[in-house]
């Protein structure tokens, strides 16, 4: 065998932009074992949230931001918490506001402290108070103020790794040149009537804001699923697809009793603690939470959860839509005579 040959073979190719696929590590490879979950601790995470109210402001820095960055960052710029979502902070004080802007990513809050904030979402103020859903769908002009009396902290989350991978992150500021035509909540605010004068193209859910009561509301009727808990969607009211596109939001209770069936999805979710205390199985880790923690569940992990004293509920936000949409979705749960 001539080395000096088929090295100077892989040169060349490698010179024209060319490579052996039977030399390529990644061919037909699975990943690796799925990832570890990760926990923010609200009692950890809160006192290092109020050193933001000291180090900066939104008239400094536009938006007084905390990422959920992933132990499996690469970087700072490496933006995940979750596969393809980003969790993240975002802190007020009264009196502040965040001006004006819009992005292709879509975004959500989901109210965790405080109360008297208000997101104008092309123009819809909508209010928010704790459990509370707001959408800040992509390409819809939103700016953050702050009336209450005391701080107000919310669950930002958004698809920034999808639009980071394919390219396709546009920002605009402020100021609002012309306001698209919106159709108020209210209108959706009839159970199973819709509104017909939409002459919305637009992907996501008319309605902006989804009041914590309202979610109870749902699950208190909702039916146990096959792995025992309960679970309800937030939905489009026209379409009943998801409320936005990229983003599913659900949330679930789990009531007091034996640990839920282990499920497994190949779908990565964030977790924030509404109400109640439990503990959950991840993969090999196991961890304890109670309200306003956020966990991780990394894709391809065994999932269980159990409540420690009374209905727990969780809002979980997932790519499981991305995936879906794709036709790449799985979804399994463990049989009990497994
Ligand atoms: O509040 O508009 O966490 O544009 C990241 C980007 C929040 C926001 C984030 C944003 C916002
Ligand atoms: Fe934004």
């Amino acid at each position: 065998m001539d080395t000096s040959r088929a090295d100077d073979i892989r040169r060349a190719w490698r010179a024209a932009h060319l490579s052996p696929l039977w030399e390529s590590p990644n061919a037909h490879k699975p990943p690796p074992g799925p990832r570890e979950a990760h926990q923010w601790r609200w009692s950890e995470l809160r006192p290092l949230l109020e050193l933001a109210f000291e180090e900066t402001s939104p008239a400094a820095v536009e938006r007084r931001v905390l990422q959920l960055m992933s132990p499996h960052s690469k970087s700072d710029a490496d933006e995940f918490t979750a596969g393809n979502v980003l969790a993240a902070i975002q802190c007020l004080l009264p009196g502040e506001t965040a001006r004006p802007h819009r992005h292709t990513m879509n975004a959500l809050r989901f109210m965790l402290e405080g109360s008297g904030a208000v997101t104008i979402v092309d123009g819809k103020p909508c209010p928010m108070e704790f459990g509370d859903l707001i959408l800040t769908p992509g390409w819809c002009w939103h700016q953050h103020r702050h009336d209450g009396s005391e701080p107000v902290l919310w669950l930002d989350v958004l698809d920034v790794p999808l639009h980071a991978y394919l390219g396709t992150v546009v920002f605009e500021p402020g100021p609002i040149a012309t306001m698209p035509h919106t159709v108020e909540d209210a209108a959706f605010s009839s159970p199973n009537i819709v509104p017909e004068a939409i002459g919305s193209t637009r992907e996501h859910s008319p309605v902006f804001r989804y009041p914590y009561a309202d979610a109870v509301r749902a699950l208190a009727h909702a039916p146990l699923s096959a792995d025992g808990t309960r679970r309800v969607r937030y939905a489009n009211p026209l379409t009943g697809a998801g409320a936005m596109p990229l983003l599913d939001s659900t949330m679930l209770q789990i009531d007091e009793g034996p640990a839920t069936l282990p499920t497994r999805t190949n779908a990565n979710v964030v977790c924030a603690v509404v109400e109640g205390h439990g503990e959950s199985w991840i993969g090999s880790r196991h961890i304890t939470w109670g309200p306003r923690d956020i966990f991780t569940l990394p894709q391809r992990n065994w999932v269980s959860h159990r409540s420690l004293g009374g209905a727990a509920r969780l809002f979980a936000v997932s790519d499981r839509d991305v995936l879906r949409r794709l036709g790449l979705l799985s979804e399994e749960i463990q049989r009990s005579d497994a």
